[in-house]
């Protein structure tokens, strides 16, 4: 009986769940320790196995929380009609979620928010070093609050209620664009300030949030207006004016960029009725469909003003990646009924199997670059989330191939993995390499930098909803573990230069995603399968869940009937 608690222990350890013998105490894990002790005599492990008694309980009273929080009523299908009950809503979901506030993942939440509510308020972002906010080019020279909008969501399914409603009040009084004379990146602007908004008004019910997206969302609107409809990669918020980033080829704009605004830009006509924003996305699904591609493959540059392709290079990482993820999503939240998206999409990854993926000498699968018909066997960190991207896509792919990808997102949560693990922090560098002996590591300097992504997190939550493998959450938990070690500091996170050195300078910047995705990401893995179901919702590529549109019979303004 002894032994079987500590066995009992371990798996309740490395699955993270209670046994199904019933619930483990403490005290059932020590009685089997000590009878081990008696049996084994002086050569009795005692004080590691203490240790490890408590980290046991730790993680299994984790998994308890969390099963607690299962019944979080968070499935938009039951939400009381627009703007009615969403105090109450939040009420339940709050006291219910109260256990949650003393996770680890949810400490890592409240240090980074505290510390960006404390020295960088109303910045986009928190240089966490120097303690004072921090602004790039993407958000012009603004002062948006980005953070607070992408952090809002993770806030919310977390239970920190205090914290949100500060959230809340600071847009209700601060966020305001019709001044805002910056040039800002449409793309950025859409996942992480359209999509938190419209994730906050999902979960909350409150108003103020869908009523800022819209608002937002119209003053993206005049970067659709180039010759052929694809969007500039920026808009100046004030003028209206768009141009292309100076480095894109030809004057091109990106495929990643005008390519994942879809899901946002749906639900946004769902909303108001207006039919401007529907019919924007589908004009580009549209002009896509109609072009060659070379090899099968989309090239990640294409021209706005002319409608060709630049220079040919096909990536499932930066410049390519969420245009694959919203082709999926669009068709998953659309309650499946988008078969034209996930037709492109099989096509796409059917094309990118062939030329982009392959397994390296030492048996990693990995995803190289494409260019000019040169395959680079070199795969980014940004990469990584396509191995959640091929789970999520398995059910439903064609010739019932739903076991190949869930088995392609496995093995390329392992080569991530392994990225992670080969490094002196177990933190995984932002570029990899699979030539000339080299397996899963970087090679230059200037990509052994970790800038508190979520890709790799997010594949490791993804599969872990499919197979329920315990691997995925101690992968997690691994990971979770380094980024609290080497990128805590007092003024919040920051990002590291080189995960190769065991003494490592930072960059100072805390990412707004690491609040929306990675720390969310993290939560989500080591909670119940309830909380927040894949056949209810649809993360966008900022981690921002967005609920499925069961329109049935109702059509989009702008739209064909809908056909099953
Ligand atoms: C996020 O802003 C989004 O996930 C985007 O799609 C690309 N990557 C960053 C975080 O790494």
């Amino acid at each position: 009986a002894g032994w079987l608690g500590v066995t009992s222990g371990l798996l309740c350890a490395s699955a993270g769940r209670r046994t199904d013998s019933g619930p483990l105490s403490l005290l059932h894990i020590q009685q089997g320790i000590l009878q081990a002790c008696v049996a084994l005599g002086s050569s009795c492990p005692l004080p590691s196995l203490f240790v490890f008694t408590l980290r046991t309980s730790r993680k299994c009273q984790r998994q308890e929380e969390s099963e607690t929080r299962a019944r979080i009523p968070v499935s938009p299908t039951s939400r009381p009609p627009q703007g009615e009950g969403g105090e109450r809503d939040l009420e339940v979901i709050f006291n219910m979620a109260a256990l949650a506030k003393k996770r680890p993942e949810t400490q890592m939440m409240k240090h980074a928010w505290d510390s960006y509510r404390q020295y960088g308020w109303g910045h986009n972002e928190l240089k966490p070093l120097a303690k004072k906010g921090h602004t790039t080019n993407i958000f012009g020279n603004s002062q948006m609050g980005a953070t607070i909008v992408d952090a809002l969501d993770s806030l919310y399914i977390m239970g920190l209620r205090e914290e949100f409603k500060d959230g809340q009040e600071w847009i209700e009084q601060n966020l305001d664009f019709t001044g805002v004379n910056a040039e800002v990146s449409v793309f950025e602007v859409n996942i992480r300030f359209i999509g938190g908004l419209l994730a906050a008004y999902y979960l909350s019910g409150q108003e103020v949030f869908k009523l800022k997206a819209v608002q937002l969302a119209e003053k993206l609107l005049p970067a659709f207006n180039t010759p052929t409809g694809i969007p500039w990669a920026m808009v100046n918020l004030k003028s209206g004016v768009g141009r292309n980033w100076g480095w894109a080829s030809a004057g091109s704009s990106i495929l990643a960029e005008f390519g994942t605004l879809h899901m946002e830009f749906v639900h946004l006509t769902y909303l108001t009725g207006n039919p401007v924003y529907y019919q924007k996305v589908m004009h580009i699904r549209k002009l896509l469909a109609k072009m060659d591609r070379p090899n099968g493959l989309y090239p990640n540059y294409l021209n706005p003003r002319t409608g060709r392709w630049g220079q040919h290079h096909t990536s499932v990482g930066g410049l390519g990646d969420s245009f694959y993820e919203y082709l999926l999503k669009a068709w998953l939240m659309s309650d499946k009924t988008d078969t034209e998206a996930r037709k492109t999409y099989d096509d796409a990854i059917e094309a990118i199997e062939r030329h982009l993926i392959r397994k390296s000498n030492g048996g990693l699968t990995f995803i190289g670059e494409w260019k000019n018909g040169h395959l680079e066997r070199k795969m980014g960190h940004l990469t990584c989330f396509a191995g959640g991207m091929f789970a999520l896509g398995a059910d439903g792919s064609p010739d019932d191939k739903a076991g190949h990808y869930l088995q392609l997102g496995a093995e390329i949560a392992h080569t991530c993995h392994e990225s992670y693990d080969r490094t002196v922090l177990k933190l995984g560098p932002e570029a990899f390499k699979f030539d000339s002996g080299l397996e899963a590591v970087a090679v230059r300097q200037n990509e052994k930098y970790y800038i508190l992504r979520p890709e790799v997190i997010e594949t490791y939550w993804y599969m872990w909803r499919f197979t329920h493998d315990p691997k995925y959450r101690q992968w997690g938990w691994e990971a979770a573990q380094a980024i609290d070690k080497y990128c805590r500091v007092s003024g919040g996170f920051s990002g590291v230069k080189d995960v190769y050195s065991s003494n490592p300078t930072y960059d100072d910047v805390q990412q707004s995603f690491f609040l929306a995705e990675t720390l969310k990401y993290l939560y989500l893995l080591f909670s119940s399968d309830d909380l927040l179901p894949l056949d209810s919702w649809v993360f966008n590529t900022e981690a921002h869940p967005l609920p499925v549109l069961h329109l049935g019979n109702i059509t989009l303004p702008g739209s064909q009937p809908a056909q099953r």
